[in-house]
């Protein structure tokens, strides 16, 4: 089960790193090249998804399924972006966020399709903060995000989120964000929860990982980066686990 190894990974005091794929930015050949990559670094979870997909999730899914034994976790934008042929799903609630879509219409909306799935279900609360310039998720999931530097409010929605019962916090500055989020917001949301915390968007470097976990993040998430250069995939996982 993902979660169960996701928590023995923590007790442990081992970091993961998770690399999100959005199936609109490849062809079926440079997602070859990216699952090689990604079976050869040992990347530890793969998220596929995207605010908005033009393309079928299904077929992006099927062909990591073939090729990678790694987890493949839906992280979905959409309620069209459900299939039963990854391993789990991250079902987010938008809880920065005051829109009820998001908070919980569309889980009702899918539920008894997800149960029948047979997809592992990671209820998580997804905390969206500002993260330097406006992203699709802001513009897409129609929610202010929390701004950059209160860290009190971050904090409080994740203790909230813990509170209801969700099992994860993905702590997100928006993909492709020019910042990465504050060390003090992480930090702080890290010592009030006891549930594994996910961090992502804008990292591009091992110091960017670095800092993120020394503040506290149990997986960090890349997206971008290794979208425009496939080579630093290696030094981002390896600081992830020499951490
Ligand atoms: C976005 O947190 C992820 O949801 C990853 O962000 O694309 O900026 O790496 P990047």
């Amino acid at each position: 089960m993902i979660y169960n190894h996701i928590q023995n990974q923590i007790i442990k005091q081992k970091k993961l790193f998770a690399l999100l794929i959005d199936p609109d930015h490849h062809t079926d050949e440079s997602l070859m090249q990216l699952i090689n990559k990604a079976n050869n670094t040992n990347v530890d979870l793969i998220f596929i998804g995207g605010s908005l997909l033009n393309n079928c999730i299904d077929h992006s899914t099927e062909l990591l399924k073939k090729y990678t034994s790694i987890p493949v976790i839906l992280f979905p934008g959409s309620l069209l972006q459900i299939t039963s042929k990854a391993d789990g799903i991250l079902l987010l609630s938008l809880i920065s966020g005051r829109n009820p879509d998001l908070l919980i219409g569309n889980h009702v909306i899918a539920s008894a399709h997800i149960k029948r799935s047979g997809l592992e279900v990671l209820p998580t609360g997804y905390i969206l903060v500002e993260g330097g310039k406006s992203t699709s998720v802001e513009y897409m999931s129609n929610t202010r995000p929390i701004p950059a530097d209160k860290t009190d409010i971050a904090i409080a929605t994740a203790i909230a989120g813990e509170m209801l019962g969700l099992k994860m916090i993905y702590l997100e500055a928006g993909s492709g964000a020019k910042n990465t989020l504050k060390y003090e917001m992480i930090k702080g949301i890290k010592e009030n929860i006891s549930i594994p915390l996910i961090v992502g968007g804008g990292i591009k470097s091992s110091d960017d990982i670095k800092n993120v976990l020394s503040a506290g993040a149990d997986i960090v998430v890349v997206g971008t980066a290794i979208e425009n250069d496939l080579s630093v995939m290696d030094e981002l996982v390896n600081s992830t686990h020499s951490y």
